[in-house]
């Protein structure tokens, strides 16, 4: 028998068994090996027994903890500092307190360092030690009285499912499936290469969290949008000249359908969605997903290249071979076991738009769910390149203000290839290389300050450049990995996939509903209960009432904004109609363009080219008007803007109230914990309403011109160009009450965001004081234990925060 059990045995209230234990010469290293039989044999009184059992499981899970935690720390020794002790050493052979030890460490160490050794296992294994834990509470709260329900409720709401999503844009060729593949570390995952093959649809990484093999989900778009798209390629090839074959739009059409059908569909376009024709999707005909499963990312890549690429030789050397890409929406691919997908799902965004509906609509979705963007252009010319800076600044708005990107990466890629280099040693080439990515940073970053379309919904520390070659960094002929800047970006992924802040939420949440549970049961309070409840409630309702003033004055701000916009738009709209519907000087091709126009309900996405947008061009005094208050209200890369810095403020002062109160303490602390819990749900969740408010301007106006649109679109043959631009100049003419009506509507959105967030603020508050203080607790398991471990864990990750601090301090 050694002192450590000894101790433990006291610590649990278990004095009566020291005697036994020391007969059996029970010590540290066995007590944590005694199995159930064993341990009947021992304490042979139910009651204590049970205790024990309880007791010795804690005690197991905290050395797990610690070890791994050990085990971290030990990896990164041999790296850094060969010479400190560790964080956390384990507790069972020395029997010394955890606590006094790390003390000890932490003499040892300086902040900084202490944290840089110890986070991302240490995080990780704490935060499983508390799910463990609090998994075995839930599982003893009985289900039949009110807080019981209440509490389990709140434990099972304690998960939340952290991901990030990234952007990947370009144009084609421009080495993003490269990219992806070399930070990944999977070289033969995304099909990249020859010369006139893209990738066409949507691909979405992410990690496989369910297997260890490799997977691909195929959504297809649905059969009737295909039999639509069929019947306006047959309109549209009818109506086709000889001279009009050079046109994209035909390119366009042609590849799709030969893709699919060969050559069939020239022959007839009668028996087009024919069974036979779809054999090996019969997924497609059943409005179901594709799923494909393979051991490694070579055989799924060239599985599911067929339903990803378009390639315009298909037809030479691939006779009968089918290609589905022109059916496929989107294409999720699972990664087994790989660190930078954990939290992370990386979107390889084709550069083209689509003028498929739902494909469009899908792309809009997940452009305005990025929380960081990464623009991929060649590095030669990539400062002056439009292709970048147009699908940059067409999505801008989405992603901005109507989205929630946080960061914009502007990555030059193939640094690598530089125009004569024959002749020069290796390491001039490495010199010239590392000179020209400094140019091309440079004039990158210039170039985005030209930019104020963009400017307008990122502030300029939003905006980065890397200059990256993949090939040099799985070759490696004259720059470093660090050189290729991959590793930046790989280290970028790898924070994003930090779930620091998660563990953070997760453990004060739980320490907050123990000290509820434990408060309840402690009925420390009862007397004074009817007084701590009123007083709760009056600074609650005094608090709810600054969030709602300080909301008021946000929306009239957006009230005069709009205002101002309306009068602009109003005094404007005919000018910029005429420049648009008059820009084709003689009509020229122009009719084409605005028969497209027209048909896609004002959009038209040229293969090539600039996007169209009449409705934006309608809409922009509107938004110009809205934008700079409305990065200002609800800020991506902040959580201080006036919305979300009011809720913030929100309080209940338990603090003090735990000074004036202290019987209360723990009852407080659950308090305190739904607060912030409830903060953070409510800026989530208005980062995603606020998108629909702003997008709520231009889809006024998209749907006060449809009509408009579809009338002009009627029109066939001689003065079909008049035709339409007359009828879309009356309709716009007999709705210009449009613009007031868009600004009605953004208002309307956002007073009812207000309303919204103060209701569920209200009633999740009121909610938590009612039960933490006018509920009886008798039924409730005793969790001293678990709250005592949750609490040292809660003390060690806000130390771990603090020195994070610390750190970023002395990093600059
Ligand atoms: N020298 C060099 N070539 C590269 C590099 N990255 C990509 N490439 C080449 O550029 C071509 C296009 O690369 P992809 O990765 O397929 O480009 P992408 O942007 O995915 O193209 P799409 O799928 O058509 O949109 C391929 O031939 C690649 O081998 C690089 O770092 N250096
Ligand atoms: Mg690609």
């Amino acid at each position: 028998m050694d002192d450590f059990v000894r101790n433990k045995l006291l610590e649990w209230g278990l004095s009566e068994w020291v005697e036994k234990f020391k007969d059996e010469q029970i010590d540290a290293e066995s007590l944590c090996e005694l199995d159930d039989r064993e341990i009947d044999n021992l304490i042979t009184k139910a009651g204590p027994r049970v205790k024990f059992k309880k007791k010795l499981k804690l005690l197991k899970l905290e050395q797990e903890h610690e070890e791994a935690a050990g085990l971290v720390q030990c990896e990164q020794e041999h790296e850094e500092v060969p010479d400190v002790v560790q964080v956390l050493p384990s507790t069972s052979d020395t029997g010394k307190r955890k606590s006094d030890l790390q003390s000890d460490a932490s003499r040892l160490q300086s902040p900084a360092k202490r944290q840089r050794q110890s986070m991302p296992g240490f995080a990780e294994s704490i935060l499983s030690d508390v799910k463990n834990i609090m998994t075995f509470v839930h599982a003893r709260l009985n289900d039949q009285d009110k807080l019981s329900a209440f509490l389990k409720k709140k434990i099972s709401d304690l998960e939340t499912d952290k991901r990030e999503l990234v952007g990947v844009f370009g144009k084609t060729g421009a080495g993003k499936s490269s990219l992806i593949n070399a930070i990944i570390k999977e070289k033969n995952l995304l099909p990249s290469g020859s010369i006139n093959a893209c990738t066409s649809v949507m691909i979405k990484l992410e990690a496989n969290t369910h297997s260890s093999e490799y997977e691909a989900e195929i959504e297809f778009i649905t059969k009737e949008e295909w039999n639509d798209e069929l019947w306006s390629f047959r309109q549209f090839l009818r109506n086709k000249k000889n001279q009009d074959k050079e046109d994209e739009d035909y390119h366009d059409a042609v590849e799709k359908l030969s893709a699919l059908y060969g050559e069939d569909w020239r022959r007839s376009f009668e028996n087009l969605m024919d069974r036979k024709y779809f054999k090996e999707i019969p997924e497609f005909l059943e409005s179901r997903r594709k799923i494909l499963t393979c051991e490694s990312a070579n055989e799924l890549s060239a599985e599911f290249v067929k339903y990803t690429r378009s390639d315009s030789k298909q037809g030479e050397g691939n006779e009968g071979k089918k290609w589905f890409w022109p059916l496929v929406k989107c294409v999720t691919v699972r990664v087994p076991t790989n660190p930078f997908l954990q939290h992370v799902t990386l979107v390889d965004l084709p550069g083209n738009g689509d003028c498929n509906k739902s494909r469009d609509q899908m792309w809009k979705g997940i452009v305005g769910d990025c929380s960081t963007v990464w623009i991929v252009t060649e590095i030669n010319r990539a400062a002056s390149e439009k292709e970048a800076w147009d699908i940059l600044e067409s999505v801008s708005s989405l992603i901005g203000n109507g989205g929630e990107c946080q960061q914009i990466h502007f990555i030059c890629t193939k640094s690598d290839l530089l125009d004569d280099s024959d002749d020069l040693s290796s390491a001039d080439i490495h010199d010239r290389i590392v000179k020209r990515n400094m140019q091309a940073k440079d004039g990158v970053k210039k170039a985005f300050n030209k930019r104020t379309r963009i400017k307008k919904h990122f502030t300029d520390d939003s905006f980065k450049v890397f200059t990256v070659s993949s090939r040099e960094f799985l070759k490696g002929k004259h720059l470093s990995p660090q050189e290729t800047e991959i590793t930046k970006l790989q280290g970028f992924l790898q924070e994003l996939n930090d779930c620091h802040s998660e563990t953070v939420n997760y453990v004060n949440g739980a320490y907050g509903i123990l000290s509820l549970i434990q408060g309840a049961n402690s009925r420390g309070v009862d007397s004074k209960k009817g007084e701590v409840c009123a007083e709760l409630e009056r600074i609650m309702n005094l608090q709810l009432e600054n969030v709602r003033k300080e909301m008021e004055e946000t929306y009239m701000a957006f009230e005069k904004c709009l205002n101002d916009g309306v009068e602009k738009s109003k005094r404007s709209y005919g000018e910029k109609l005429k420049n648009f519907l008059y820009r084709g000087k003689k009509g020229g091709a122009f009719h084409r363009v605005l028969k497209c126009v027209v048909e896609n309900g004002g959009v038209h996405k040229p293969k090539n080219g600039t996007l169209i947008n009449l409705n934006m061009k309608l809409a922009s005094g509107l938004i110009d008007s809205i934008d700079e208050e409305f990065r200002k209200t609800f800020p991506n890369d902040s959580e201080r803007g006036a919305f979300s810095g009011v809720i913030n403020e929100f309080s209940l002062n338990t603090d003090s109230l735990t000074e004036k109160y202290k019987s209360a303490e723990l009852q407080f602390r659950f308090l305190k914990t739904e607060e912030e819990k409830i903060k953070a749900k409510l800026n989530r969740m208005m980062r995603k309403q606020k998108k629909r408010v702003y997008s709520s301007l231009i889809e006024t106006i998209e749907d006060i011109m449809e009509e408009g649109y579809k009338k002009a679109a009627e029109f066939e043959g001689e003065g079909v160009l008049y035709n339409m631009r007359e009828t879309i100049e009356n309709h716009v003419h007999s709705k210009k009450d449009m613009f007031e009506l868009a600004k009605n509507t953004m208002l309307e959105k956002l007073h009812s965001l207000m309303v919204n967030i103060l209701e569920i603020l209200k009633k999740i508050m009121k909610e938590s004081i009612e039960r933490s203080f006018k509920t009886d607790g008798s039924s409730l398991p005793d969790v001293s234990t678990e709250l005592e471990m949750v609490k040292k864990y809660c003390d060690q990750l806000a130390a771990s925060l603090d020195d994070e601090t610390s750190l970023d301090l002395l990093t600059g």
